[in-house]
């Protein structure tokens, strides 16, 4: 199908063979593809990374891995990608380079917002082997300081209730798990490649969780035919902006709606351990390992560790996205030098990996200026990503007797940036956090008073490991650092720290 708005052609299968050459497409046969595997929560990032090492597999070996896009949050995508056959142009960009693919592992969509039966119908079928999953860190309902399930969660109390009708992730699966049981048996994988630590066990500790309550059949069905590998997934890939869809139809001549940008750079590191059959992504370049986590350490604490700090400071500096940050050497000095001193020294041995060679790689990446990534957009859910990317390496290096200056310079820069958004800090902007109207009420009641804001702060259990929030000499920085930036200007204060 395709269709025409205007002079300019709707990108569907009816145009594959008549793109502009400039415009790469599916090197294989996609008529003959069929569909293997399901994706929950089909975002610009799955479609910039995962299905572009499935492209790529099916490229060198063709086989039935054809991709179901599932979503049961918005978007729709029924309007989008639905409407163009599942096709899409991913744009990779670097300065003024720009190389454009249209991606073709995407056979079918399925809308599921309106009700699980869409999604359950699709996970619970027999061909589907793997399901990949980007449902963010708040999908799994878990709690964070934990893994385990959150059973106050308002969707989790609604599942453990009504199995059959369920309204989280971990219940949708559990349920789809349950059908398959109960009707083929075909084993499975679920492979999360959501950017959280232990991501794959945190998602099969919660649909074990919701399996038990269910019964012993279904926990033990699981245990023998249901896996969850750990994946460390990279690249930058910024939410898409009008003017990208604008410069896809000038360039190409085409209209597409479902356009993706990213940078060159991808990576992806899965732990070796599926349940039945697995697609030749190493074929792509993505390594298939018996442990992610060192991989997973580095990325975090590194290349998001340099994102979470820049748009803390970027924002505070008033920087809008993270290739300006990078233009600004009080921030890039700062940043610098406390990952080479403060966070690589902590991380254990990366297989294949130079630490220095690692961070100068991830300060290269950022400073891409084709890359528009919004400082508000990485701080958007920073109370969860803080705690991975900037507090557990603190905790750990103050332990082993270290210090942590600058790192918890980036705690109280993150401090700075929830209370402007109350009204006593003047709304300076809005901010998209599950911690935002805790922190709101905070600076309301508080005003600025540093050791008392660092006191509420600090409370949060669920943020801050009770055991680094009573240390001396973490409360002492930290309450120095946010007067400083709590100060009109907190530049001059970084600079000086600087
Ligand atoms: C970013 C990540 O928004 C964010 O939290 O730090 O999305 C980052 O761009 C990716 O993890 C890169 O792989």
């Amino acid at each position: 199908m395709s269709s025409t708005v205007g002079q300019r052609p709707v990108l569907g299968s009816a145009l594959l063979t008549r793109l502009p050459d400039a415009v790469r497409r599916p090197a294989y046969d996609r008529r003959a593809l069929r569909i293997g595997m399901a994706h929950l929560g089909v975002g610009a990032f799955h479609r910039c990374h995962q299905a572009e090492f499935t492209d790529d597999a099916l490229e060198r070996r063709f086989e039935r891995w054809g991709v179901v896009g599932i979503n049961i949050r918005p978007p729709r995508l029924g309007d989008t990608l639905g409407a163009q056959d599942g096709l899409y142009t991913r744009l990779l960009r670097d300065g003024d380079q720009s190389e454009a693919r249209v991606i073709g592992c995407m056979l079918a969509v399925v809308d599921s917002q309106d009700g699980p039966e869409p999604a359950l119908h699709t996970l619970a079928a027999p061909e589907i082997d793997i399901v990949t999953m980007t449902v963010t860190e708040k999908g799994y309902c878990h709690q964070p300081a934990t893994g385990a399930l959150d059973a106050t969660h308002p969707d989790i109390v609604h599942d453990l209730a009504h199995p059959a009708a369920p309204r989280s992730v971990p219940g949708l699966i559990a349920h789809a798990l349950e059908r398959r049981m109960l009707s083929h048996g075909q084993p499975i994988s679920f492979v999360s490649c959501d950017n959280i630590p232990s991501n794959g066990t945190i998602l099969g500790t919660v649909v074990a969780a919701l399996a038990e309550a269910r019964g012993a059949d279904l926990s033990r069905w699981i245990e023998g035919n249901v896996t969850f590998p750990e994946t460390m997934v990279d690249r930058i890939v910024p939410a898409t902006a009008p003017s990208d869809l604008a410069a896809v139809e000038s360039a190409y001549g085409y209209r597409d709606a479902a356009v993706v940008v990213g940078e060159p750079f991808r990576q992806w590191v899965i732990e070796d351990r599926f349940a039945g059959r697995t697609p030749p992504w190493a074929l792509s370049g993505a390594t298939f390992v018996d442990d992610v986590t060192p991989f997973e350490l580095i990325k975090m604490r590194v290349l998001n560790g340099a994102q979470t700090s820049l748009c803390y400071l970027g924002v505070l500096a008033g920087h809008e996205y993270t290739c300006d940050d990078m233009t600004d050497p009080v921030l890039t000095g700062f940043v610098g030098t406390m990952l080479a001193e403060e966070s690589l020294p902590g991380l254990p041995p990366v297989p294949g990996i130079d630490p220095e060679a690692y961070l100068a790689q991830s300060f290269a990446r950022l400073r891409n200026t084709a890359i528009r990534h919004r400082n508000h957009q990485i701080a958007t859910d920073g109370s969860r990503k803080i705690v991975q990317r900037i507090l557990n390496p603190i905790r750990e290096r103050l332990e082993a007797g270290g210090k942590a200056e600058r790192l918890t310079l980036i705690v109280a820069a993150w401090m700075v940036y929830l209370v402007s958004a109350s009204e006593r800090f003047g709304r300076r902007w809005a901010v998209e956090d599950p911690f935002a109207a805790e922190a709101e009420l905070i600076a309301d009641r508080i005003g600025r008073d540093p050791a008392a804001l660092a006191e509420a702060f600090l409370a949060h259990g669920a943020i801050f490991d009770p055991a680094l929030a009573v240390r001396p000499d973490f409360r002492v920085p930290l309450i120095r650092h946010l007067d400083g930036l709590l100060s009109p200007d907190p530049v001059a204060y970084l600079r000086a720290m600087a």
